[in-house]
């Protein structure tokens, strides 16, 4: 690799010459914006521990009213990016939000896609597009760009749960906001009821729903027991996984990023290979260790952490009796969309 030419290698008047011009020379910085093999990650290997933000997060919600809040919520920040950035990766956004009984989270609806995984607590309920969904333990509800979404809790304890949204990117772009509505009023069905069946989907008078986003929650209980009967099925199936989907289309669920349930038989060690896009891990059950690069991660339930993409994970059920279940949320919608998408083994 040949050395390029530096900053300093030019003289000061012609330096200042180009900034006049609002010019940068090139060379001086090609190699940092495109290093040789493997690209620039600021994205670094973090871990989250719910058992030590649970507190804080519980603190939160003494300390601030949900009416000085919107959304009560501590992000999951990678040092890598920055705090204050908010990033989880370049194009992941990470956070815990806590809901107290009786606590309204406003209507709203807003350019850039969440989905919400449910940690703890139940009687709450999130309101997409008219749908109420209520929140239980390892439920994934979308709440896809553009669509109004409200959250309520008619429990007793604090409810918790993982957002995860592409707002990184969607600021990235210059396309991230807002809009404030008013409660929304309920309609009749539910996805979740509707396509409770893989393999079958409504079509009343021959005709199937064309809509975007079916299905809005995806219960835990379902999703459980797919991996249960999949690993089942196939005993010699070494990565028993599946992928949140559009049930009309079997697309991904959402545009931007991607979502999956990954089951880890008793004392499994799951090799994940080197792929482009960042990586999230959450655990739902059991008891996990997560190899990322030359770091390590004990994780809890409750707990999730990151890897930047073209970096193997290593997963491995510390339960030699039991299986573990994880969450996945990735980028790989988006670098497939963009013909960036690369698996190195
Ligand atoms: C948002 O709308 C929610 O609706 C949660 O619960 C977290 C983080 C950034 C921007 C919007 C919610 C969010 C968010």
């Amino acid at each position: 690799m040949n050395d390029l030419g530096r900053l300093e290698d030019l003289p000061q008047d012609y330096r200042d010459a180009l900034a006049r011009q609002n010019l940068v020379p090139l060379w001086p910085g090609l190699r940092a914006v495109m290093p040789p093999q493997v690209p620039t990650r600021h994205t670094r290997p973090t871990h989250w521990a719910y058992q030590a933000l649970r507190p804080l997060l519980l603190q939160a919600g003494e300390l601030t009213p949900i009416e000085k809040a919107e959304r009560r919520v501590l992000v999951l920040a990678n040092p890598g990016h920055g705090l204050e950035k908010m990033q989880a990766s370049a194009a992941i956004y990470l956070g815990m939000q806590l809901l107290m009984p009786g606590e309204w989270a406003p209507s709203h609806r807003h350019t850039p896609n969440a989905v919400r995984m449910v940690v703890e607590g139940e009687g709450s309920w999130t309101t997409v597009d008219g749908e109420k969904c209520p929140m239980s333990r390892g439920d994934l509800i979308l709440t896809p760009t553009g669509l109004w979404h409200e959250h309520g809790h008619d429990g007793d304890q604090p409810v918790i749960w993982l957002d995860v949204l592409d707002l990184p990117l969607a600021y990235y772009l210059e396309t991230s906001y807002h809009i404030n509505g008013s409660r929304q009023a309920q309609r009749e069905g539910h996805g979740d009821r509707a396509y409770a069946r893989g393999g079958v989907v409504p079509s009343p008078l021959f005709e199937r729903s064309g809509k975007r986003y079916p299905m809005l929650r995806y219960p835990w209980a379902d999703t459980r027991a797919a991996l249960e009967t999949l690993a089942q099925d196939r005993p010699a199936l070494e990565a028993v996984q599946v992928t949140y989907v559009n049930p009309e289309t079997g697309e991904d669920a959402e545009n931007i990023l991607g979502f999956h349930a990954l089951m880890l038989r008793p004392g499994q060690t799951l090799r994940l290979p080197a792929r482009s896009p960042a990586s999230v891990y959450h655990l739902i059950e059991g008891a996990v260790e997560a190899s990322i690069a030359d770091t390590g991660f004990t994780l809890a339930p409750g707990d999730t952490c990151c890897a930047p993409g073209y970096t193997g994970v290593t997963l491995r059920n510390r339960q030699p009796d039991t299986p573990s279940f994880v969450f996945v949320a990735d980028e790989s919608p988006l670098h497939r969309k963009l013909g960036l998408y690369e698996d190195r083994g």
